[in-house]
């Protein structure tokens, strides 16, 4: 019996049915690897996934700097959604700067019966005494939305009593089935009221977003790195070490970077919808992959010396890395890993993975939806103004079904002719066949997956690492990165395979013994004395 099979056995016939559907073996020959996501989980079964509050105040606004980011809300959610996220951000003289700050109403529960707005102008009135910030951003918690506190008519309130920019954000965690419907809450208001309102022109056209690069430990600083060292101008980060002002001049840059898609696609769709700027899904995560992004970005400019220093750099840099990845690699090669993070990083990690030699096993998402695990369908599309730019880039349809990849005429009428099917994202692609893709993992299967398929490395969030190295297998944090990072770019690669590396091989494995394999934990009688 496969192990899948033999994880499903042990539920009741409903919640068989259930599960089934959020787990696929995969077979990449048939190309029938449909799985169920997005979708609410089963009531009671100990899920890993956070809430919509917790995507759009912790994941995407979290880690702009400069805005003054009122919750709403009991003061656990508010320390929540502050201090437990890895995102780094640096002071710069002369600007705002709140990150160190946890703003709260600390509602209690005489707000919830006659109401919290006053507590929130009062909070807002405290913000501008004491900071007098340019920007407020208030976000909802649960509470907010059951009682119906009106913080949009406050937020008009504070933008007309101060002459700041007061933003309201509805992300009541109960909203969605997960942190996704949070992503596009924050992607749609700070579309509304943030991108467009500078008028910053670039230096030069080699100019750049990097969308959904949070820089958690410092990655996106090692990929600014990167791109600068090429010559590449970057325009905006959303939102790693970001300031509102680099962000409400993104609608000025020549392309889009997507990073993470699953928490910013809607912000690269609208850019493209109503600016005109392409985006391309890149990827910083391995070195391989690295070296992929960078090439895709060069043909996109279609500029000889560009590409010409894109190889330099390239070359450059895995001079200075190689002798430690071959090191690294020799002492890794042949290991088997299980992810399991929120998004995208399931997928992108298991490239840098396979730049050591270590195979995965098993690879799922807390709120992925299909396409990141399926893939979307691509239609090749004659690009229609062809002479300005030489591009591949991507855009969406209406029916959000299929994307369009707009190459120039001679590419498209060659891949028509060939019958050409194209995918794009999605990790079923990069797994092999025989492995698996779970959905929504909860803590019963981290268990059971982890005594079948016996991995030497399971990557997780704080929720699950502990389940895992109470049995014996070594966890590393892919939210946090621990206490470490960066993990992106050339440099993060080095890093990433030096921490695991120390991982398994650290003597404290075999100095230690679960109690409970030599005594039980747990005594009691049945119905007895
Ligand atoms: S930094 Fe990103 S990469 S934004 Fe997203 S989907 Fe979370 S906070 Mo945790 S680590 Fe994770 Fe991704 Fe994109 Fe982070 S895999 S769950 S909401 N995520
Ligand atoms: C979130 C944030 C989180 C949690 C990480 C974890 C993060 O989803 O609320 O569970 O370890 O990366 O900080 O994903």
């Amino acid at each position: 019996m496969s192990a899948k099979e033999q994880v499903l056995e042990n539920y009741s016939s409903r919640v068989y049915k259930n599960r089934k559907e959020h787990m696929v073996e995969v077979n990449n020959n048939d190309n029938n690897n449909m799985i169920t996501a997005n979708v609410r989980a089963v009531p009671g079964i100990m899920t890993h996934r956070g809430c919509c509050y917790a995507g759009c105040k912790g994941v995407v606004l979290g880690p702009i700097k400069d805005a003054v980011q009122i919750v709403h809300g009991p003061i656990g959610c508010s320390f929540y959604a502050w201090g437990t996220r890895r995102h780094k951000a640096k002071k710069v003289e002369d600007t705002d700067h709140y990150l160190q700050y946890c703003f709260s109403t600390d509602m209690q529960e005489a707000d919830i019966v006659f109401g919290g707005e006053k507590k929130l102008k009062k909070a807002i009135e405290e913000a501008m005494d004491i900071f007098h910030p340019s920007t407020i951003f208030i976000c909802s918690t649960c509470p907010v939305g059951l009682i119906g506190d009106d913080i949009h008519a406050v937020a008009r309130w504070a933008e007309t009593e101060y002459g700041i920019k007061c933003i309201a954000f509805s992300c009541e965690g109960y909203k969605g089935v997960s942190q996704s419907a949070g992503h596009h809450i924050a992607n749609n208001q700070l579309m509304r009221f943030v991108i467009g309102e500078g008028d910053r022109e670039p230096k030069s056209k080699f100019s750049v977003n990097i969308l959904g690069e949070y820089n958690i430990g410092g990655d996106g600083w090692e990929t600014e790195r990167i791109l600068k060292r090429i010559g590449y101008e970057v325009v905006s980060v959303f939102t790693g070490d970001s300031s509102i002002e680099d962000l409400k001049n993104a609608h000025k840059a020549n392309l889009s970077i997507v990073q993470c898609h699953r928490s910013i696609n809607y912000i690269a769709e609208m850019l493209e919808t109503k600016y005109g700027v392409s985006w391309l899904k890149g990827n910083f995560v391995g070195v391989e992959a690295t070296i992929k992004t960078l090439r895709d970005i060069a043909k996109f400019f279609n500029d000889p010396e560009m590409t010409a220093r894109t190889e330099d750099v390239i070359a450059d840099e895995i001079n200075l890395i190689e002798d430690d990845m071959e090191y690294y690699k020799s002492k890794l090669k042949g290991k088997k890993a299980v992810l399991y993070v929120g998004g995208s990083r399931a997928h992108h990690y298991q490239l840098l993975l396979n730049d050591l030699g270590i195979t995965t096993l098993l690879a799922g998402y807390e709120f992925g939806h299909r396409d990141e695990y399926e893939g979307r369908e691509v239609i090749p599309t004659i690009k229609p103004d062809a002479d300005s730019k030489n591009i591949e880039s991507i855009t969406v349809e209406p029916d959000q079904e299929k994307y369009h990849l707009y190459l120039p005429e001679e590419e498209v009428n060659r891949l028509k002719e060939e019958n050409f099917l194209g995918y794009y994202g999605g990790m079923v692609k990069d797994m092999k066949d025989g492995t698996y893709m779970v959905d929504d993992l909860n803590h019963f299967e981290t268990e059971e997956f982890i005594r079948l398929l016996k991995p030497d490395i399971f990557f997780s969030g704080i929720k699950d690492k502990f389940v895992a190295q109470k049995s014996g297998v070594l966890s590393r944090q892919l939210h946090s990165y621990d206490y470490s990072g960066p993990y992106a770019g050339f440099r993060g690669a080095v890093n990433f395979a030096r921490d695991i590396t120390m991982g398994i091989y650290t003597p404290a494995w075999g100095l230690t013994k679960a109690p409970w394999k030599t005594t039980p934990t747990l005594v009691g009688t049945l119905g007895g004395e």
